[in-house]
């Protein structure tokens, strides 16, 4: 069989939850605990702007005690070994995927180590607290860094490129996502629309389930690398 020449793999917090990050969804997910709207909304973020650098705070802080599993691994190898085009997007705000080694990645969501002055537009890592009181070192503005992350109703990033690789993509895998969330949970239809198969891995048929061709259910640090095994032989 002539293999794929192009992939475009998305993936989401199931690709993360066995290296001990918190999914969305799940019964104990992070919706479980904190309210979308205050926390994931730019009105959210007006109306208590402490509130929100304490929940990204938290889990910023937890990055450095997590390590990327064999899901996140075998992508960076697929990426190494794959003789064709390849490109990673994740929905994902942590550094797991470029602590694997993925360096073809986007990061549709936004980063947790990343902030921006909604000010004057200036990016920068940040890997230590936010607060109201830090100063952009760009415009001197004091209160106008926040994370740099997607809230509902903002647009995700890179969606040109996205849609570029999408439309010319012959295997999209999804992988560790609900599909709950647009325009992400919409990739597999542009995908199929597109001609290429589509393959879903994650531990339950996800939302748009019947839009795959193929589905492998279980733990992402199991299917992951058995999959990447089954493309990379061809
Ligand atoms: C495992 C596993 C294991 C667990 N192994 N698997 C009506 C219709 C259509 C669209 C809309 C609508 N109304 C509004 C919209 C648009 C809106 C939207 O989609 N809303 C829906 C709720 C309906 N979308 C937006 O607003 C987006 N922007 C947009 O559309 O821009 C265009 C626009 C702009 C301006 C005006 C109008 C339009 C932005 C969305 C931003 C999402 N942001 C968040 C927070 C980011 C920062 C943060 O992390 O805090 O992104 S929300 C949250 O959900 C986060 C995630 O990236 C995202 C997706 O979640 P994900 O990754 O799928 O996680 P879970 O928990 O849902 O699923 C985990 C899965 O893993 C499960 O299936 C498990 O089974 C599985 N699993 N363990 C394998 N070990």
């Amino acid at each position: 069989m002539i293999g794929p020449f192009s992939i475009v793999v998305l993936t989401g917090a199931g690709i993360s939850a066995e290296s001990g990050v918190d999914t969305f969804r799940d019964t104990d997910g992070i919706w479980s605990k904190v309210n979308i709207e205050d926390v994931a909304t730019p009105e959210g973020y007006v109306r208590d702007p402490e509130r929100v650098h304490a929940f990204y705070n938290d889990r910023r802080r937890g990055l450095p005690g997590v390590v990327p599993n064999a899901a996140h691994f075998a992508l960076a190898k697929l990426e190494r070994e794959f003789q064709g085009e390849f490109l990673l997007v994740t929905q994902n705000i942590d550094d797991l995927h470029e602590r694997a080694g993925s360096a073809k990645l986007i990061h549709m969501h936004g980063e947790l180590v990343k902030a921006f002055c909604d000010r004057c537009g200036h990016k920068l890592e940040w890997r230590a607290d936010l607060s109201t009181g830090d100063a952009c070192p760009a415009c001197h503005g004091h209160g106008r860094l926040r994370p740099d992350v997607v809230w509902f109703g903002e647009m995700p990033y890179q969606m040109d490129r996205i849609y570029d690789a999408l439309a010319k993509c012959d295997l999209f895998v999804s992988i560790g996502t609900s599909g709950n969330v647009y325009p992400a949970a919409g990739f597999v239809a542009e995908a199929r629309a597109a001609g290429a198969r589509t393959v879903e891995l994650n531990l339950e048929p996800s939302e748009g389930a019947n839009l795959f061709h193929h589905a492998v259910h279980g733990p992402a640090t199991k299917i992951v690398p058995d999959f990447v095994e089954s493309v990379l032989r061809g």
